[in-house]
């Protein structure tokens, strides 16, 4: 079934910042806690409060209009969360870029996206900056540091604690989240204000089933729309409290789930397993539910997970052209191995290449449909994405005769690392880029801690030796360049790469090579 997006009584025009956090004020819930972060405790009226105020600064001492884009980027801390809420609130479009980015990667988005105003964690300044020398389209950068200093703490001195929200319709968009694309040339995707609460009424009222006293945690970044609504908008539609942790590494994560005895955790399948291997340094009993997404949860890592604490992990696939999850396992319902059916509101089939449905037990594409489908900015990738009004997420599935769905490969140049999406070809430009190197392919390879790792095969420049020195130099070269998540754990230095008759490279002799 299809959510009814009118049975939902979504009105025609609303604010989804005035529903997530100004509701719970207007309701008698603002001294609930929203927000906890170290040394910090928001209440929703507190938090409703900032909110306003960095609305009035961005309306009023920076511009803003209805319609404009702002780039944020920072760690996940309550401040971005407040500009995120806030922008919105104002009728602006969040483009939210990962704090790992390098000034490269950043430029390419603010000029796809037309940004002309920034926000930025003052600890990010370098590379902000950097971005902002390289491009022209980009007008003002505004740092902010801690909870509310720097020049963003400056300019919301004085300002009124109350503000108007712009008058969105449900429509509006008011989210473009980027995505890398195969090819690594990044594709931003529109989300309307509605959006941002159709993924709560499908998935977390649905599938997750949160409340009201839930405390959310996890490691997702803000940017990455898997953080965004497991760590802003679901905890946020039934006024639960969320932890914000800037760094989450395991340990850091599984420290923190103790401390402030979190029930909900969203994470991908590469910390669980890390957690796993030191589970009895903490006290996790907390826990009442774990979403495990942003990369394949194999049935050994489920079921270890699920006889060290006794919780079932809680699957499910997402894609940013989607927003979040439209296919999960229910806790009562979960086949190990397996990532579930698709959540109330979508609909999911296996197709063959002419569009036709797969018999059970016959792998193809997965084709996906609901409430929320993808609309790239500009982008003639649209067309290969959507297709008959389905969405081609570019994965490889098999639904069984009980309409599970079980992953089995990507389709594409993606190599999903620890939850992280990286392209191959993005990270084989980057390599080439070097003096040593004369070709290169980049693949995905099996990894026990990760699920796959980033491997490259380099043919080296005559003169350059095949030193360890040199593969460090590689690899330091492309954590300079590129996001340091993007980086070759492996290199082999072969002789020749595989390539068709034309001379183009047979990712897929790398990708068997690598399985290897
Ligand atoms: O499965 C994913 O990678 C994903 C992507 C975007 C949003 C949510 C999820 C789980």
């Amino acid at each position: 079934d299809f959510i009814n997006l009118d049975r939902l009584g979504y009105p025609e025009h609303l604010n989804a910042t005035v529903e997530l956090v100004d509701r719970h004020v207007a309701e008698g819930r603002g001294d609930r806690i929203a927000l906890v972060a170290p040394g910090l405790r928001w209440t929703y009226a507190e938090l409703s409060r900032q909110i306003n105020r960095m609305a009035h600064v961005l309306t009023g001492k920076l511009g803003l209009v209805p319609g404009n884009r702002v780039l944020l980027r920072s760690a996940n801390n309550p401040v971005m969360v407040a500009l995120y809420m806030a922008v919105i609130k104002a009728g602006g479009i969040v483009v939210a870029a990962m704090p790992l980015l390098r000034a490269g990667e950043l430029v390419q988005i603010i000029d796809k996206a037309e940004i002309r105003l920034a926000l930025c964690d003052a600890s990010l300044r370098d590379e902000m900056e950097k971005a902002a020398a390289r491009t022209s389209m980009l007008q003002r950068t505004v740092f902010w540091e801690g909870a509310g200093g720097g020049e963003l703490g400056t300019l919301m001195q004085g300002v009124p604690e109350t503000f108007e929200a712009a008058p969105t319709r449900a429509d509006d968009p008011c989210l473009l989240g980027f995505t890398s694309g195969t090819t690594g040339l990044p594709k931003a995707t529109i989300h309307y204000q509605r959006d941002l609460l159709v993924i709560c009424d499908a998935y977390a009222k649905e599938i997750l089933r949160a409340e009201p006293d839930d405390v959310f945690i996890g490691s997702p970044p803000l940017a990455f729309t898997f953080g965004l609504g497991g760590l802003v908008l679901f905890p946020f539609r039934v006024g639960a409290s969320v932890v914000l942790l800037e760094r989450a590494s395991p340990p850091d994560l599984a420290k923190a789930i103790e401390e402030h005895r979190a029930t909900i955790c969203f994470t991908a399948p590469t910390a669980y397993r890390a957690i796993l291997g030191k589970i009895d340094d903490y006290d996790l009993s907390s826990l009442r539910k774990c979403v495990s997404a942003g990369e394949t949860l194999p049935a050994p890592t489920f079921d270890a997970w699920l006889a060290a604490t006794g919780l079932t992990l809680m699957d499910g696939i997402g894609a940013t052209e989607m927003l979040h999850i439209f296919i999960a396992a229910r806790e009562e319902d979960v086949r190990p191995g397996a990532t579930g059916r698709p959540v109330p509101g979508y609909e999911a089939r296996v197709i063959d290449e002419n569009g036709e449905r797969c018999p059970p037990g016959t792998p193809g594409r997965l084709a996906v449909r609901g409430p929320i489908g993808c609309r790239y900015l500009a982008d003639e990738r649209q067309r290969v994405y959507v297709s008959n009004g389905w969405n081609i997420t570019g994965d490889t599935y098999v639904e069984d005769e009980d309409g599970i769905f079980w992953f089995k490969a990507r389709n594409d140049d993606m190599i999903v690392s620890s939850g992280y999406n990286i392209a191959g070809p993005e990270v084989e430009s980057c390599l080439l880029a070097h003096a040593a190197v004369a070709e290169c392919g980049v693949v995905g390879a099996p990894d026990g801690e990760r699920g796959r790792i980033v491997k490259a095969y380099v043919v080296l420049r005559d003169g350059a030796e095949a030193t360890p020195d040199l593969v460090k130099a590689l690899q330091d070269h492309v954590k300079a360049e590129l996001a340091p998540y993007k980086y070759p754990r492996a290199i082999a230095i072969v002789d020749a790469l595989p390539k068709t008759e034309s001379g183009k490279l047979q990712r897929f002799a790398l990708r068997s090579r690598a399985e290897q």
